[in-house]
């Protein structure tokens, strides 16, 4: 017996040192420890043995199985080591080698001077509405005191989609939205594209970019529409901006007006930029007409206000010295990278 017990003892150790993995090990746990193990088979022989021989035995029996389990320990870390080694030189990261490149994009012009303009208005407590570009007609003509046959609809070369639906050719629709949602005071811009059916040259183009604004409230007149705007113009080109304002006609305001400021190029004496006028347009601007506010559900009679429109392209163009305004939407990457 005690030599069955040590040709178990060395055969488990030499197998053990071959074992190249865990199911391995684990199968030499089970044929030597298991309870079906060879050890335990040796254990219940010991009924055969004299009572003084059997402590001895037992005791035999069980320093063989602790040593079998301190190697199978052993060979379990061993094996987990050599697992981690292989992963870690497989997995290997060289840190050192440099990223991929990307190319880093620039802000669109148009977005740079819109963004410039956002600011400036949020700065003085308006916020911003946006809204559908695809318009019903009562938005964008009828609630805006242009009936249909009115002239003015005929200026704005509209793209009809059905007889009712259309896409904007102003932003003006969202400030009627806004008006018959949203109880006075009302102080917002309405930034976005809008639509006319033009043909396309350097200053021309069927898709172009509006600012529209409109602050409706109790005892809102004309001097905050100038002071408002004038405070714009400065904020926008600088406090040496010079502005006024002339008589002009909308439909929707009532009175209207158009606003320019003294030519930065020349100072006023007449230059190319100004075409020798010594001064340039940069918005429509008006009281909004009570028959406007009337259609919304704002009574006239208690509420006024003003509202104004500019068109994006043209003041950046004049910004950057840009001569064509195809050019805002080629998507040249030579051109819009000089931004
Ligand atoms: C302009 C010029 C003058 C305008 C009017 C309105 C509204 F909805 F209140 F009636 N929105 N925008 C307006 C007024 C637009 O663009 C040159």
């Amino acid at each position: 017996m005690k030599e069955k017990l040590q040709e178990i003892r060395a055969e488990a150790l030499d197998l053990l040192k071959e074992c190249k993995d865990k199911n391995e090990l684990d199968a030499l746990r089970v044929r030597y420890l298991g309870k079906k193990g060879e050890l335990t088979a040796l254990l219940r022989g010991m009924g055969a043995l004299s009572p003084e021989e059997r402590p001895k035995m037992g005791a035999m029996v069980n320093e063989v199985r602790g040593l079998i389990e301190k190697a199978l320990e052993e060979k379990l870390h061993a094996l987990e080591a050599e697992e981690l080694s292989r992963r870690l030189a497989e997995e290997q990261l060289d840190v050192t080698v440099p990223g991929v490149q990307n190319r880093l994009g620039k802000k669109h012009p148009l977005s740079t001077v819109l963004d410039e303009i956002k600011d400036i208005f949020l700065g003085m407590g308006f916020q911003i509405a946006t809204g559908p570009e695809v318009e019903l007609d009562h938005y964008n003509f009828e609630a805006l005191n242009m009936p249909k046959n009115h002239p003015a609809r005929d200026t704005q070369d509209t793209f009809y989609i059905t007889e009712n639906i259309l896409l904007r050719t102003q932003t003006s629709p969202m400030q009627v939205r806004v008006m018959e949602k949203q109880k006075p005071p009302i102080k917002i811009i309405a930034p976005g594209r809008v639509y006319r059916s033009d043909e396309v040259d350097a200053t021309h183009s069927p898709l172009f970019h509006q600012v529209e604004g409109l602050v409706v409230d109790k005892g809102i007149r004309m001097s905050d529409l100038k002071g408002t705007l004038e405070l714009f113009a400065k904020r926008l080109y600088g406090e040496e901006a010079v502005v006024r304002f002339r008589p002009h006609h909308f439909s929707f305001t009532e009175p209207s007006a158009e606003m320019d400021i003294r030519c930065f190029s020349c100072g006023g004496k007449g230059c190319r930029l100004c075409k020798g006028e010594g001064w340039i347009e940069i918005l429509g601007a008006g009281m909004v007409h009570p028959k406007v506010l009337e259609g919304c559900g704002i009574d006239p009679e208690v509420y006024s206000g003003f509202a104004f429109g500019l068109g994006l392209e043209r003041i950046v163009m004049r910004r950057f010295n840009i001569d064509d305004l195809r050019l805002f939407f080629e998507n040249d990457l030579r051109f819009l990278e000089q931004f």
